[in-house]
C-alpha cells in the first residue's frame, strides 16, 4: 500500500478503522461519505498528526476518482449505489473492508456467517480461543472492525471473525482456515433483492477455501443442505438430529465430535447455560469450529460450561412487580424474533417494529396466539405489521410513538408472572443508530420503572 492513493467509502466504524490501517502502512487516504451532515472534524480527530488523510462528503467527483488506485467500501454501502457504479466504470478495484483486513492479516482465521446466532457463536469461539492461546482476537460484524487489528496479528494469532452477507459481497481472496454457515432464512432483502442473492453472498465465505481448509455447515438447515454441491473445501457438519461422519452432534444428552474417523466426547448438554434449541445449535457450531481449529476438547468444555451469552440477545434485564423484562434488541429479523418468543417461559408482552428491510412477518405473527398478550409496535414497519396481524386474526396490537412509551405500556398492562420482551424482528436504523443503542435505551427505561 506504500505510496498508493486509496478512497475509503463510509466514515463509520469500518471506514475509520480501514483508514487507520491504510495510513499506518504508507497509503494516502481520502475518506468519503455521502452524508453532508457528517461531523468531519470529529472523524478527522482520530487521525490527528497524520497529514495523509482528508475527508470528502456529498458528491464523489471524477477528479477524485481519477487519482485513486483502490476503493475500499464499508459494509453498509450497497454495491449498486450510484457512486459505486461510477467507481466500477472507472475501472478502480473495489475491496470490502474485510478483504483489506485479510490482505494484512496473519494467523489462523475462523470466519462465521449465517442469518442468526453469528454474534453468540463468534463470541463463544473467541472465548475458547482466548482460553487456548495468549494471542487471540474477536473481530468483524460483531462491532470490532477487522481492519483495526489486522496489522497487529502474528502467525500465531487465533482470530474469530463474525462476517455478514454485506461484507462477503466485496471479498476477492478472503480465505478462512475454518468457515461456518450457521443457518439461512430471509434477511436484508432490501439490499440483496432476492433470497438466492443473499444465500449466494453467504456461501462466498467458503469460495476461496481449499482442501487444507474446512467449512462447518448446519446439517439440520434445509436451505444450507440444498446447496452443499457448491462447496469445494472439506465439509464438516453440526447437528442435533443426526450424527454426521465429520463434525459435532448430540447423543443421549452429550455432545460428541468426529474428526478423521475418531469420535470424542466433548460435553454434557444440561450444563450449557445459554437456553433454547437455537443456542444448542450455536454451541454445536462453536465446538465443531474449535475442534477443526485444533483446540483441545477439555478447553472447549470448560469455556462452554461457563459461557453466559451476549448482550442484547434474550438478555435478562430486571424483574419488576413479578414481571421479567428481556432485551432482545439483536432480534433484527423475524426468524431471530421467533426464537426469542419461543425461549420465553410465560405469557409475553412483546415490543416490535422498526426499520423496513422488506421482511415477511407472517411466520412471526403466527406464533403469537396463546403466547403474546400484547404486541406493542414502534417504528417504520408498525402499520405493515399491524395489517399482517389483522390478516392472521391477532388483534391484541397497540401502536405507540416511542420505545419509552412501549415500555410504559407494558409496565401498566403486564400481569404478575408475565414476561416483557423487546424483540423487534426489524433493524433499528429508522429510530436509532444501532441495535445496541436501542437495547441500551430499553434497559435504561426498564431500570427506571418503579417497584
Ligand atoms: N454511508 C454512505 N452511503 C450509503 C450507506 C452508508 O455514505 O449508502 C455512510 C454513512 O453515512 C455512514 C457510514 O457509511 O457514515 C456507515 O458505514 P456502515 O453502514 O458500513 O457502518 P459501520 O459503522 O462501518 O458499521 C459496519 C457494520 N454496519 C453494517 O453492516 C450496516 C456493522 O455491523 C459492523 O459491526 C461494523 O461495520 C464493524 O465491522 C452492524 C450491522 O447492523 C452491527 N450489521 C448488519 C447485521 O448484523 O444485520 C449486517
Amino acid at each position: 500500500m506504500k505510496g498508493k492513493y486509496v478512497i475509503v467509502a463510509g466514515a463509520g466504524k469500518s471506514g475509520v478503522a480501514a483508514t487507520g490501517l491504510l495510513i499506518r502502512n504508507g497509503a494516502r487516504v481520502t475518506l468519503y461519505d455521502e452524508n453532508t451532515e457528517l461531523d468531519k472534524e470529529a472523524v478527522l480527530s482520530d487521525f490527528v498528526g497524520s497529514g495523509n488523510v482528508d475527508i470528502v462528503v456529498g458528491e464523489l467527483t471524477d477528479e477524485l476518482l481519477g487519482k485513486a488506485d483502490l476503493f475500499v467500501i464499508s459494509p453498509g454501502i450497497p454495491v449498486d449505489a450510484p457512486f459505486v457504479e461510477k467507481v466500477k466504470k472507472a475501472g478502480i478495484p473495489i475491496w470490502g473492508e474485510i478483504e483489506l483486513a485479510y490482505y494484512f492479516s496473519k494467523g489462523k482465521l475462523a470466519a462465521i456467517t449465517g442469518t442468526n446466532g453469528k454474534t453468540t457463536t463468534t463470541t463463544l469461539v473467541g472465548e475458547i480461543f482466548k482460553a487456548y492461546s495468549q494471542d487471540s482476537l474477536v473481530v468483524g460484524n460483531i462491532g470490532l472492525p477487522y481492519t483495526r487489528f489486522a496489522d497487529s496479528t502474528t502467525e500465531n494469532t487465533f482470530i474469530a471473525a463474525e462476517i455478514s452477507s454485506f461484507q462477503l459481497e466485496t471479498i476477492h481472496e478472503f480465505r478462512p482456515h475454518v468457515s461456518a454457515i450457521l443457518n439461512l432464512t430471509p434477511d436484508h432483502l432490501n439490499r440483496h433483492y432476492t433470497f438466492d442473492n443473499y444465500v449466494d453472498a453467504k456461501f462466498r465465505i467458503a469460495e476461496n477455501q481449499t482442501e487444507e481448509d474446512y467449512v462447518i455447515l448446519n446439517m439440520d438447515d434445509p436451505e444450507i443442505m440444498k446447496r452443499v454441491d457448491k462447496i469445494k473445501t472439506n465439509i464438516c457438519y453440526f447437528s442435533h438430529k443426526n450424527e454426521p461422519e465429520q463434525g459435532a452432534f448430540v447423543r443421549d444428552g452429550k455432545i460428541y465430535v468426529r474428526k478423521d474417523g475418531i469420535e470424542e466426547y466433548v460435553l454434557d448438554v444440561d450444563r450449557i447455560k445459554i437456553l433454547g434449541e437455537h443456542n444448542l445449535e450455536n454451541v454445536l457450531a462453536a465446538v465443531a469450529i474449535s475442534v477443526f481449529m485444533d483446540v483441545p476438547t477439555d478447553i472447549i468444555r470448560d469455556v462452554v460450561y461457563s459461557f453466559k451469552g451476549v448482550e442484547h440477545r434474550i438478555e435478562f434485564v430486571r424483574e419488576v412487580r413479578d414481571v421479567r423484562y428481556y432485551n432482545d434488541s439483536k432480534g433484527t429479523n423475524p426468524d431471530a424474533a421467533i426464537k426469542a418468543i419461543k425461549a420465553m417461559k410465560s405469557t409475553t408482552l412483546l415490543i416490535g417494529g422498526g426499520y423496513d428491510k422488506q421482511s415477511d412477518y407472517d411466520e412471526w405473527v403466527e406464533c403469537f396466539p396463546g403466547k403474546v398478550r400484547y404486541l406493542v409496535l414502534i417504528g417504520e414497519t408498525a402499520e405493515k405489521i399491524m395489517k399482517c396481524c389483522k390478516n392472521h386474526g391477532f388483534n391484541q396490537v397497540v401502536l405507540v410513538d416511542s420505545l419509552e412509551d412501549a415500555v410504559t405500556f407494558c409496565y401498566t398492562h403486564a400481569r404478575p408472572g408475565d414476561d416483557v420482551l423487546l424483540s423487534p424482528a426489524c433493524a433499528s436504523w429508522d429510530m436509532f443508530r444501532s441495535y445496541e443503542e436501542r437495547g441500551n435505551l430499553f434497559k435504561l427505561y426498564v431500570d427506571s420503572l418503579e417497584e
